[in-house]
């Protein structure tokens, strides 16, 4: 069991864009066991790497009850997007700060599986939600970029007195 130190805003480091993924070795395979048990223990339905200090494209979900659904894509990119829906999000890296944030209600996503493998994968409510929520973190965004700037001040300021 190896549980990584996730960081929290206002950590710069939180701002860092990912670099691609060129070859699936060993220590990505670990770090991708790594963060499937970071994320369970946390507990949360999702994770990116950036979040762990780890400026790769890799992130892992589990929208599932049980929590016997991992996902771990690899360089995922979204191709497809239709719809819109608001749903209330929350942050392992923004902690106990939750709030509503318009998103695309379906979506295609291709990746790459650790076996290296192509993948498309159609998704919608909640699962589309944390795909690009993740994603998002790839690109250096936390959920309340996408808030007005008075909600973000807000939320900041609860953040800070926490
Ligand atoms: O655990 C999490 N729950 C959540 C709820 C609504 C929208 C997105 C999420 S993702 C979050 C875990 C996390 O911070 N992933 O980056
Ligand atoms: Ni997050």
């Amino acid at each position: 069991m190896t549980q990584l130190n996730i960081l929290t805003l206002p950590d710069s480091r939180l701002k860092t864009k990912a670099e691609p993924i060129k070859v699936i070795d060993e220590a990505v395979k670990q770090l991708a066991k790594d963060m499937l048990e970071t994320m369970y223990a946390a507990p949360g339905i999702g994770l990116a790497a950036t979040q762990v200090d780890q400026h790769v494209r890799l992130v892992v979900i589990d929208v599932s009850e049980e929590k016997n659904q991992p996902l771990v894509m690899v360089n995922p990119e979204i191709i497809e997007k239709a719809g819109i829906q608001t749903h209330e999000e929350g942050c392992l890296s923004v902690p106990g700060i939750y709030a509503k944030v318009k998103r695309a209600d379906q979506i295609v996503v291709s990746f790459q599986d650790l076996e290296g493998n192509q993948q498309e994968l159609a998704a919608e409510d909640l699962l589309a939600v944390c795909i690009q929520h993740e994603l998002d973190h790839l690109e250096g965004v936390v959920f309340l970029d996408h808030l007005s700037a008075l909600k973000r001040k807000l939320a900041i300021k609860k953040l800070a007195r926490a």
